[in-house]
């Protein structure tokens, strides 16, 4: 009997898909049903990937293969997140330059994905660092500036020291850089932003309706962060200014008993007087040494008495005006009314600084929260809205304000605007140029790409700029301030009076610009005249299943704005770029702890698929080992496993091959090589046999397992279960040698129809196995296409039935048995139960009473 050797066939079925183009997608087919399969962009770093990445590439390469097998036009793409931090970090650290560093690490990349047998359709590969893919995103750039969602603007930034960069505030986590975890810090800087703001809502309210990953969206709903409430103007006791906070609890508003403002805020230097003024400096500054988590995590409120007050407008208090680091001055108005009863921060504040403390919404009695109180209930203390709920009061003390003009209804987020330039020489160049006197200029289309120059020290320098400022011939062109057409300084200045000299931006866009329209890139790759053509992306957007084990937040916000704004322009079927998204969870390293080359326990699935494994074992693994969604350690002991099932696949389909074939199904037949070349020559399907052909209830439970495993394989792989499907089908697999044994082996048309089944509901996940043995059943045609069983509901009906008990003709008890059972075993079923048994006492019944399948009454 042949042996299973993965070495050997797996090469041989990947040189075979290529040189066939299996896996390669007509795009222009609009003739079938089109499904749209797509991992997140790889990118590119020196280590290439590890099992765990491997895992998450390989749910959406079995979504694919599983559609494809169904039939559907299948589009399965890869490419290559090639610009940004961490590729020019790790060409520092090769000291090569990023560009030579990027293609020798992707040629690993490569392959690995190969040798891992995903079924990517390699001939419409991107990557985000050609010109001719980043034309097309500083193109969207301009676009973007065109329509008043991108602009300059001059803050306090984000800056990481380490890597010599402002940083958006979602590469920020807890006050470290995303990609080297150092403390960050704040440099005042102009910069590049996108307006994601203005999509705030729209992002937002779309989001629920989403078929994604829960916690996902509620990352997103998180980040948005939209909080309804109203914006109060308190007058300054004495002074021609308003101090106007933001506050999500307008019905407190009786129960102020201070104003806080940030340290940053503009008006505390006009609010202090001779003897704080001093005091109140010293905190001001002391706070710019604190990030935003630590000010909103200490405990320990800390604060300053400015020396001036502000008026209540509902009630005409004086309230004591605070300066107190708690209060961040990003968010809402940088000042908040302190409601000590009912907020606890507030609270702690006033119990520390010894300020009033006044309840004004009535706690209910059964209330457990001690000294404050941050549920609803009524109002009390609250002069004309005292019994007012306070969900009501919100509104009818908004409605006031608003007639006094003291106030107004106000929505804000906790997102920012996507900060996008970065001072690094590794990315695509703003396409933007500077003329004195003239807003920004956008490059115009015919200009771009704006080719990033060759340098020859690319590395940061630390200061405001890029390197690229540095590259003189660059930076200086000659610019249309009309039409934004440029022409290189070095040539002679074009006639006509717009022509002017202008200077380049020499900021480059953040990686994840990049990598937020790829998606729609990839379905017209080689389009050289747009960016992609919206009556072909029509057709196969939005993407139908996405899947990812990073980026919950920036990568998608950033592609849910952008297609927003595509589809505003008309250039998009829909505003939503993914239909499906699902995040999978991580595999750890066997001693539990995260994968990572610092910590040595890195599993390159090379190593496993040389050890002579294969990929299909690994890759049987892959998505035996956990439920998608549940972090798992490796167990090494797992990979031998898996190899063991496919062994058991490979055999018994060997036995098969050489079984004598039965007479009475193919009596005009010789041999099973005989039937095969009968069915190659006829039509690819497998054709499913009469229960007959092995022999009446024999054949029927090798039928009914096979047909629940189909159904149970095909309904998990759509509920993204790879685990049970791969546990469903190595269940198959013993059924098979239990019945083998007591049966034997045939080469019937039962058996064919079985082995075929489980080959093709096992390709997705074991593609080379079963595409070798699919062909030794004598198929022309590869297993991966137009080849995915169907299960028939009829082999499934239940094969038990339910028999009433009754004693003395009065009902006692179901039994739920087989329905093969036969008298004896059901009067002695009914005599052990414990509810018959209740009424007999255990005395042997006179007589007993039987309609088969139906009833039995117990006589005593
Ligand atoms: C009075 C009040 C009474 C508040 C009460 C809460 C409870 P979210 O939900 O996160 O939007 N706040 C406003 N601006 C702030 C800032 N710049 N820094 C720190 N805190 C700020 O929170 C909104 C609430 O946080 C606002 O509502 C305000 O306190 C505070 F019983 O106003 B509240």
């Amino acid at each position: 009997m042949k042996r299973y050797n993965p070495t050997e066939i797996e090469k041989k079925w990947q040189d075979k898909w290529e040189a066939d183009g299996t896996y390669v997608t007509n795009l222009s087919d609009t003739t079938r049903p089109k499904y749209y399969s797509l991992s997140m962009l790889p990118g590119i770093t020196g280590a290439g990937i590890h099992i765990g990445h491997g895992r998450t590439f390989q749910f959406a390469d079995i979504k694919a293969r599983l559609k494809r097998q169904q039939g559907y036009n299948v589009y399965h793409p890869i490419g290559w997140d090639s610009f940004g931090l961490p590729v020019e970090n790790y060409a520092i650290k090769v000291g090569k330059t990023p560009r030579v560093a990027h293609d020798e690490a992707k040629a690993h990349f490569i392959a690995q994905l190969k040798r891992l047998g995903f079924s990517y359709d390699w001939s419409k590969e991107i990557s985000t660092a050609d010109p001719e893919y980043y034309k097309w995103t500083q193109w969207i750039f301009t676009q973007l500036y065109k329509h008043d969602l991108a602009y300059q603007k001059e803050q306090p930034q984000w800056w990481c020291d380490t890597d010599n960069t402002v940083l958006a505030n979602e590469q920020v986590e807890g006050g470290k850089c995303w990609r080297c975890g150092n403390p960050v810090t704040k440099r005042n800087l102009k910069q590049w932003f996108f307006r994601i703001t203005a999509y705030a809502d729209e992002i937002l309210e779309a989001t629920d309706d989403l078929d994604w990953t829960d916690m996902v969206k509620t990352m997103q709903k998180n980040w948005i962060g939209r909080s309804v409430g109203a914006e109060v103007d308190f007058v300054v006791n004495g002074q021609d200014a308003i101090i106007t906070v933001f506050t999500t609890r307008p019905d407190t508003l009786f129960g102020a008993s201070y104003v806080a403002l940030a340290p940053e805020h503009s008006l505390v230097s006009q609010l202090v007087n001779a003897d704080t003024r001093a005091k109140v400096e010293a905190y001001v500054q002391a706070a710019q040494q604190k990030s935003d988590v630590e000010r909103q995590e200490n405990k320990d409120k800390t604060g300053v008495f400015t020396g001036s007050y502000v008026i209540n407008p509902v009630n005409g208090q004086k309230l004591p005006i605070w300066v107190a680091d708690y209060v961040l001055s990003g968010y809402g108005t940088g000042a908040v009314m302190a409601v000590p009863a009912h907020d606890e921060r507030d609270f702690a504040f006033a119990e520390k600084f010894d300020l009033p403390i006044v309840q004004v919404v009535d706690k209910p009695e059964d209330s457990a929260d001690v000294g404050c109180y941050t549920g609803e209930g009524e109002l009390i203390n609250s002069g004309q809205f005292d019994g007012t709920r306070s969900e009501d009061a919100r509104e009818q003390i908004v409605a006031w304000l608003e007639q006094q003009g003291s106030g107004r209804g106000k929505t804000t987020y906790k997102m920012r605007d996507w900060l996008i330039s970065r001072q690094r020489y590794w990315g695509a160049p703003i396409p933007m140029v500077h003329v004195d006197g003239f807003e920004p200029i956008a490059v115009a289309d015919e200009c771009l790409p704006v080719i990033l120059p060759e340098v020859e020290n690319f590395k940061p320098t630390g200061g405001n700029t890029s390197v690229l400022a540095q590259v003189d011939d660059w930076v200086r062109v000659w610019v249309d301030v009309e039409t934004g057409k440029t022409v290189p300084i070095t040539e002679p200045k074009p006639a006509g009076d717009n022509w002017r000299e202008g200077r380049r931006e020499t900021d480059t866009l953040d990686g994840y610009a990049c990598s937020s329209w790829y998606f729609l890139r990839y379905l017209d790759p080689h389009n050289d005249a747009e960016a992609w053509n919206p009556e072909r992306i029509g057709h196969w957007m939005p993407v139908d299943y996405y899947n990812g084990a990073d980026h919950a937040v920036a990568h998608l916000l950033y592609s849910r704005f952008w297609m927003r704004f595509f589809h505003k322009l008309g250039l998009v079927p829909t505003p939503e770029p993914f239909k499906r998204m699902m995040y999978n969870a991580y595999i750890m390293a066997p001693d539990g702890q995260k994968m990572s080359k610092s910590k040595g326990n890195v599993i390159d699935p090379m190593e496993i698929m040389d050890s002579g494994y294969g990929a299909d074992a690994l890759r049987v693994y892959e998505m035996f080992i956990a439920p998608y969604d549940m972090d798992a350690p490796w167990d090494p002991r797992g990979v031998p496993g898996t190899y063991r099932f496919l062994n058991r696949v490979w055999n018994v389909v060997q036995e098969f091959l050489a079984a004598p074939s039965s007479s009475r199904v193919h009596s005009s037949l010789e041999s099973p090589q005989e039937i095969t070349r009968e069915r190659s020559a006829g039509a690819s399907a497998t054709r499913e046999p009469s229960t007959a052909s092995v022999g009446g209830g024999d054949a029927a439970t090798l039928l009914r397992l096979t047909h629940s495993t189909i159904k149970k394989v095909t309904r998990d792989i759509e509920d993204e279960k790879f685990n049970t499907a791969v546990a469903a089908m190595m269940e198959m697999v013993n059924g098979l040698y239990k019945f083998k044994e007591s049966h034997g082996m045939q080469a019937s048309e039962t058996w064919r129809f079985t082995l075929e089944s489980l080959l093709q509901i096992l390709a997705p996940f074991a593609p080379h196995i079963t595409e070798e043995l699919w062909r030794e059943l004598g198929h022309a045609d590869t297993i991966h296409v137009n080849h995915w069983p169907k299960w028939d509901e009829k082999y499934l009906v239940s094969d038990v039935m339910t028999i009433i008990v009754q004693v003395n003709g009065k009902l006692r008890s179901r039994l739920e048995l087989p329905a093969d059972i036969d008298r004896q075993g059901v009067e002695e079923t009914a005599l052990a139960d414990a509810n018959v048994q209740k009424f007999t006492n255990n005395k042997p019944p006179k007589k007993m009473v039987y309609v088969p399948g139906k009833l039995l009454n117990v006589v005593i």
